[in-house]
């Protein structure tokens, strides 16, 4: 094996077998257990010959199912033909072994597929490194499965067969590779996050939400941004950011990222870090939610178990109940809406309800607004660009000589820049400009890029 890369392991165009073992804290949801494995397989390029389902308490620590379900599988694989046998669970890699060995199949577990659509969907040069380097530290505690069959035809008993020397040598190239590859994400982490910090003057806004929920598409929709849309299960892989205007707030940035979904991969979102950066730096987080899903609240919780995994209070975030144009199932939404009062209904497709989640964004944000009228000299220019930069001007006047008056909403936070020589503020609203109040500054305009690690 030159290259530690898993390329031969990709399900796409493979006749396999679903499974999924039903434990009890799936019993809950209101689908069918193999729903989002189907979801899942579809996104993958999986051609599905067979399922299989079983509910129990715990899963066999030797093979995940009984004994008795594995004989079932054993038949429907062999039937079917099938390739692949492809588990919506996660296996231990003894369990992934110990099933190959029994099946004579490949096995993928939910991780392994999960890492498998992130290694098709990866575009970005970040994006890569982060799902080879999760594909390397999932795969390093496996390699004996790919191995134990060679092993067991050439080697002798007590002797280091092919197959085991090839494992150390495997682990070797695994290793080096992982370094490398750690190496080049710290750069790019430290790029990513010096970005991030220079945008520590703006007001960022991070889009967060299960995989399909329609995060894509009410960044679309707000900023006019053209990001890719797919009813398919991980569009997205990277992070986007784009100017948003939200009315008596100015200019914040919106930031859209990838999805989360059950059971993510431990590895992966550590790789994900540096992706994840703008949501653990985002003033305001928006939680999109598939309002018509009937598994939503399941999505609202698994959401944000990933968040506080990163280091995010979820709870902080505005709930965002997604796709109303499509609901079909008036009680779903019902039951959503009771249990979250303070959510914003909208159709990120429509454009409903943008106009109230904009108002409810401006708030959170402004944390209160000042309404202010700034007199200064016409040719402020500098001033003059602030306050159209961060504040929601209603009236410039410049009935006075040489003079110019602007009245507007500022955001308090932004209240630090109105000031300069020759300038006058008078708060109407009665609120005094804080007293750390640092001098007038205006900063270079940001350049956002789409692809920012691309290039390489
Ligand atoms: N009916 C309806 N469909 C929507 C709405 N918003 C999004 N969708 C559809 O839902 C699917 C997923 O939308 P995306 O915007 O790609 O979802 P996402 O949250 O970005 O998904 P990932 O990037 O995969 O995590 C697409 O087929 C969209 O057309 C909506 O308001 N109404
Ligand atoms: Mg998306």
């Amino acid at each position: 094996m030159a290259d530690p890369k898993r390329e031969e392991l990709s399900v796409q165009q493979r006749r396999a077998v679903l499974v999924a073992v039903v434990l009890p804290e799936q019993e809950a949801s209101e689908l069918h257990p193999l729903d989002e494995l189907k979801g899942l397989v579809k996104t993958a390029g999986v051609e599905v010959v067979g399922t299989l389902t079983q509910h129990r308490k715990r899963p066999d620590l030797k093979t995940y199912l009984g004994k008795g379900k594995v004989e079932e599988l054993e038949m429907l694989v062999k039937m079917q033909d099938a390739e692949l046998v492809i588990f919506d669970n996660n296996l231990t890699p003894a369990q992934g072994r110990n099933l190959e060995s029994a099946l004579d199949v490949v096995i993928v577990d939910r991780s392994e597929l999960i890492l498998d659509i992130f290694n098709t969907h990866a575009r970005t040069y970040e994006a890569k490194l982060q799902v080879e380097l999760a594909q390397l530290l999932y795969q390093r505690t496996r390699l004996k499965r790919m191995w134990t069959h060679l092993s067991r035809i050439e080697g002798g008993i007590g002797s280091k067969g092919p197959g085991e020397q090839q494992l150390e040598t495997d682990r070797r190239l695994i290793d080096k590779r992982v370094s490398e590859l750690k190496r080049k994400l710290k750069v790019v982490e430290k790029r990513r996050a010096r970005m991030v910090s220079a945008r520590d003057d703006q007001m960022t806004v991070s889009l967060v939400g299960y995989t399909n929920a329609g995060k894509s598409t009410l960044m679309n929709t707000v900023t006019g941004a053209g990001v890719l849309v797919a009813d398919q299960l991980f569009a997205t892989l990277d992070t986007r950011t784009r100017r948003w205007n939200v009315p008596h707030c100015g200019d914040v940035l919106l930031s859209d990222t990838v999805g989360f979904i059950r059971d993510l991969p431990h590895n992966l979102v550590a790789s994900f870090k540096s992706t994840l950066e703008e949501v653990r730096n985002a003033d305001l987080l928006l939680h999109v939610v598939d309002g018509t899903h009937v598994d939503a609240e399941q999505h609202i919780a698994t959401v944000n178990e990933v968040l506080k995994e990163i280091g995010v209070d979820g709870s902080e975030a505005i709930l965002v109940l997604n796709k109303i144009d499509a609901i079909h199932d008036r009680s779903v939404y019902d039951v959503l809406r009771l249990a979250h009062p303070e959510a914003i209904s909208v159709s990120a497709a429509e454009g409903t309800g943008l106009a109230a989640l904009a108002e409810r964004v401006a708030e959170r944000l402004g944390d209160g607004y000042l309404d202010a009228e700034v007199e200064t000299y016409v040719g402020n220019g500098r001033l003059l660009a602030y306050l159209a930069a961060h504040a929601d001007v209603t009236e410039t006047d410049y009935s006075q000589e040489s003079r110019v008056t602007v009245s507007c909403r500022i955001p308090r936070r932004f209240l630090h820049g109105v000031e300069g020589d020759d300038t006058n503020v008078a708060l109407l609203n009665g609120y005094a400009p804080p007293a750390d109040a640092n001098g007038f500054s205006i900063d270079e305009p940001i350049a956002i890029e789409e692809n920012e690690f691309t290039a390489q």
